[in-house]
């Protein structure tokens, strides 16, 4: 493990990319405003009929969508590695996936693989590449939603009684075709095979980062475990089912663990740079760059590394304000760290 563990422990400083069809609503829906929570959230957070959702992504076009440039701003900043959601819950895949027409070769007008041209920028800049996948959470495929519980915040719709009654019927779901299928259905013909698509399309996957284990069977995490087998050097974190399976680094998520509550174990503290993971036109709460490289520095001298978001516009482009933090970052790194 130390041996694969190697590149992961000297990186210290990583990227984090939550990019989906939840851009393009950045955190409004039929003019309100989603009431708390990350803008990734939305089709959840404001109980979206899914077909309606489907709709929007008819909308999602990054044609600024850049690969070079996002991997030459991380590379710039200082930072080793990239992590974006290959999939988050809404179950939209950012890449061309055989598994289901939720992807973005299917469902939207910007047609081609976002995945492809980014692993090739990476092996260009010399960066490592991971991919979040929500394993246990996909409100877009059927049979992906698992028992939560009621969340709805700031519904806008007249119907909203009758959509908080229907979600506490049904387990935390709220729209009829996500019950057409099974846990195990969704766990077999769409996360096992998208997972073999990510873990054989795009060259070395360094991370796979697996999402909110609520409501996984051990036996779902077998298989979702094995689809990553051919490619035995992967790091993996501790989200895909607890207990039982620890995966190889833990996920303090917008906190910096204190010295007392370190173990000895390999750890990454993920983080926005505002609010929000997903991009929110109205999240105006950005950290000062001082803040952000303070943290950097907290985080390398216990040990920890640094895995800090962008949350991409729908145009496919980064916010202005986090191209100028981690330009800041990037001239401390250069006079500081690599000498
Ligand atoms: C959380 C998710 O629910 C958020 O949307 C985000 O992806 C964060 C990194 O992990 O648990």
């Amino acid at each position: 493990k130390e041996e694969r563990m190697k590149w992961w422990t000297e990186a210290r400083f990583g990227m984090f990319i939550h990019f989906g069809v939840y851009a393009q609503m950045a955190g409004q829906y039929n003019g309100h405003e989603q009431a708390k929570g990350g803008a990734e959230w939305i089709l959840n957070r404001m109980k979206v009929p899914v077909a309606e959702y489907k709709e929007i992504a008819k909308q999602f076009n990054p044609v600024k969508y850049d690969a070079d440039a996002w991997v030459k701003t991380a590379k710039d900043a200082g930072m080793k590695y990239l992590i974006i959601t290959a999939k988050h819950h809404d179950g939209f895949a950012l890449f061309n996936s055989k598994a289901s027409n939720w992807d973005i070769t299917d469902a939207t007008p910007y047609g081609k693989d976002l995945l492809k041209p980014l692993a090739t920028a990476c092996k260009k800049y010399g960066i490592k590449l991971g991919f979040y996948y929500s394993q246990a959470q996909d409100w877009g495929n059927a049979g992906g939603s698992v028992a939560r519980k009621l969340m709805r915040e700031g519904w806008p719709n007249p119907d909203s009684a009758k959509v908080d009654a229907y979600t506490a019927a049904h387990k935390g779901k709220w729209d009829p075709v996500q019950d057409t299928k099974t846990f195990d259905q969704y766990i077999n013909d769409v996360a096992v095979p998208q997972l073999k698509e990510l873990m054989t399309n795009y060259g070395e996957i360094a991370v796979l980062w697996w999402d909110t284990p609520t409501n996984m069977t051990d036996e779902a995490a077998l298989k979702l475990q094995d689809a990553l087998k051919s490619q035995p050097k992967i790091i993996t974190n501790d989200r895909l089912k607890r207990p039982n399976f620890p995966g190889d680094t833990k996920t303090p998520e917008q906190k910096i663990p204190d010295l007392s509550e370190l173990d000895g174990q390999y750890w990454e503290t993920c983080m926005t740079m505002n609010g929000t993971w997903g991009y929110r036109k109205s999240d105006q709460k950005w950290k000062s760059s001082t803040t952000l490289i303070q943290n950097l520095i907290d985080i390398a001298s216990k040990g920890g590394n640094y895995l800090l978001n962008v949350g991409p516009k729908p145009d496919g482009s980064f916010p202005q304000e986090s191209l100028d933090r981690l330009k800041d970052i990037g001239v401390w790194m250069k006079v500081n760290h690599e000498a």
